[in-house]
Parts: structure tokens; sequence; C-alpha cells
């Protein structure tokens, strides 16, 4: 049995005055049954692991480089993450592939590299709305997996995380069928039948217990709505 888990991805939001929310969400939210992760920008890593050290949320970053260290400017290694207070590191965004040009390729070696820092990857996978148009969606998904897990990818170390482009920051979102059908493609060819598997893309707490519902859904990767604690709470309670 896949332990549930509720990830918020706050993207390039968030200073220091933001933490009051992750806190007061910390504080009052009864213990979860599920696990729980935020990840706030790296300027954030290291006092957003401290405010919530003795609380049950995770910290992640989201993005690494695939080098343990060197003349790399402005780039942040997976050590220098962990040591900073993360557990966790979402690689393969769909906005780090579209804004960075960053390929499946890429995101296996950055993988690599947050395994190799004792880091939990959260690797994402999803179509463009033309390539769902276009009837490609289960072949682009199946592809980045295949190109994007690292070898040795477990269930300890890995999390897979199906974000269609076109539902991202947008408030739309699959049918369940349509998720169903992805999820249920992803978790065949995945290596470990213990890795999670969380749909992104538009999650909050109107749709949040329809999508939990769905076969091989194993959690949420939470943008917008995991910015405000009471959203985030309830998507929590939701799983
Ligand atoms: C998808 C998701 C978080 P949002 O990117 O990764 O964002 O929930 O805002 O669509």
């Amino acid at each position: 049995m896949r332990r549930k888990l509720a990830a918020g991805n706050w993207k390039m939001h968030g200073l220091a005055a933001d933490l009051a929310q992750a806190e007061a969400l910390a504080r009052d939210l009864p213990a979860p049954a599920v696990d729980v992760l935020l990840c706030p920008p790296a300027t954030l890593i290291c006092r957003m692991a401290k405010a919530l050290a003795r609380t049950p949320f995770a910290i992640g970053a989201q993005d690494c480089h695939p080098a343990a260290q060197g003349a790399h400017t402005g780039d942040v290694s997976a050590a220098m993450l962990a040591d900073a207070g993360a557990s966790h590191v979402i690689l393969g965004h769909s906005e780090r592939r579209a804004d960075h040009g960053e390929d499946s390729a890429l995101v296996a070696a950055k993988a690599t590299a947050a395994h190799g820092a004792g880091l939990v990857a959260i690797i994402c996978v999803g179509e463009t709305e033309a390539q769902r148009d276009a009837g490609q969606t289960l072949a682009v998904v199946r592809e980045q997996l295949r190109d994007s897990l690292p070898d040795g990818a477990s269930a300890e170390n890995t999390v897979v995380a199906y974000e269609p482009v076109w539902a991202i920051g947008t408030g739309r979102t699959p049918t369940d069928a349509q998720i169903a059908e992805v999820h249920d493609t992803l978790r065949a060819a995945l290596p470990d039948a213990g890795i999670r598997l969380l749909y992104g893309g538009s999650v909050k707490p109107s749709n949040a217990a329809e999508i939990f519902a769905i076969a091989n859904v194993d959690g949420a990767l939470v943008g917008g709505a995991s910015l405000k604690a009471a959203d985030f709470g309830a998507i929590i309670a939701a799983l």
C-alpha cells in the first residue's frame, strides 16, 4: 500500500513573510494521515526547514544541478539543498522544460545527482495540449518517463508526477477517465510498484477528493492552491 503524498510547489512565490502561512498550516492541521511536503523557492528552504522542524512537514526544492559542485554560476547542487534542509527535489517540471530547455536526459542526470545526495526526486511528466489533441498523450508520457527515470529509481528515492501542461495554472483539469488512463499507463511502466504517482495541474479543494479517488493516484503536486494555508489544508484533508 503506497502512502499518499500531498506536495506543495510554491514555484517562484514566497518571501520570508510568507513562512507564516506554512507555520500556520503546520500548527492548525490535525495530524495528517498522509505525507506532506512543501517546496518553497530555494531562498526559503533553510528557514522553512527550521520553522517546520518539529512538524510532520518535509521540505523540498524545485530543481538542482546535475553536478555535485563546480563553476556553474547561479546553480545549486543537490548536496547544497540537502545541507539546507531539503529531503526532496522536483525535477523536470514542464515550466523548467519550457523555460530552460530541459530535456529528459538532463532530468535523469539531475535525478541521479539528487539520489546521490540522499534526496527523493519528484520527476514530472506531461503532455502539451497540442500533443493531447494529436492523440500522442500516452506515447509522450511513456517516453518522458523512460528517459527521465535514472537507474536505481525505487519507491524510497523517487516519486513521479503526471502534470498535463495544459492543466497547469489554468483551472482546467482532465476528466477522471483521462487521469486514470495516464496513471494506469505510467504505473505499468514504473520499475517499482511502490513508487508513488502524483497528479498535478489545477488541484484545488473543490476537485481534490474526486481526483484522489481515481485508482493509481497516490497524491497531488499542488501549485497555486498550496500558497494558501486553508486551501492546502483542505487538499491534505481530502487525501
Ligand atoms: C502544476 C501545479 C504544481 P498548479 O505545475 O506543480 O501547479 O496547481 O498551479 O496548476
